[in-house]
């Protein structure tokens, strides 16, 4: 290989790993924020990262919402008790919830590159707890 291939190779390289950060998201009972919660609650990662939910606490599962999907991703979710994990492959913003609890306001947006769905996702009506929840969260968007 050519000393520029080779350059162009390792920049390649570092660029991959950049992109391949992975955002923790918790599922708990509690935490200081408040009962039924993800942590983080927010996350803002960028297109390619990945986000791994873990169910620290029994019970919680992750599950898109619907009215809070970027275009073109289609609908996900993690069976119950099992860890799930996501590749951020569109820009916008995605709401997460945990049924049946999302009424006791565990949700979460997570925000991949730059808000382009923004009105989407503020305009979902959301149950319970969820709607405070939402309206708190989508504040930290940028
Ligand atoms: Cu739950």
């Amino acid at each position: 290989m050519s000393p520029a291939k080779l350059l162009a190779a390792a920049l390649i390289l570092e660029m991959s790993a950049a992109e391949a950060e992975t955002f923790v998201g918790r599922m708990l009972n509690r935490d200081d924020t408040g009962s039924t919660v993800f942590e983080p609650a927010f996350v803002w990662a960028q297109i390619g990262n990945t986000v791994v939910f873990l169910p620290n606490d029994k019970g919680h599962r992750v599950e898109s919402i619907e009215a809070m999907l970027p275009e073109g991703v289609q609908a996900f979710g993690s069976g119950k008790n099992a860890e799930f994990s996501m590749r951020l492959n569109q820009e916008g913003i995605c709401g997460m919830k945990c049924e049946p609890q999302n009424v006791m306001g565990i949700v979460a947006p997570i925000q991949a590159g730059a808000p382009v769905d923004f009105e989407e996702p503020i305009a979902a009506k959301q149950k319970g707890k969820a709607k405070g929840r939402f309206d708190e969260l989508l504040t930290q968007v940028q």
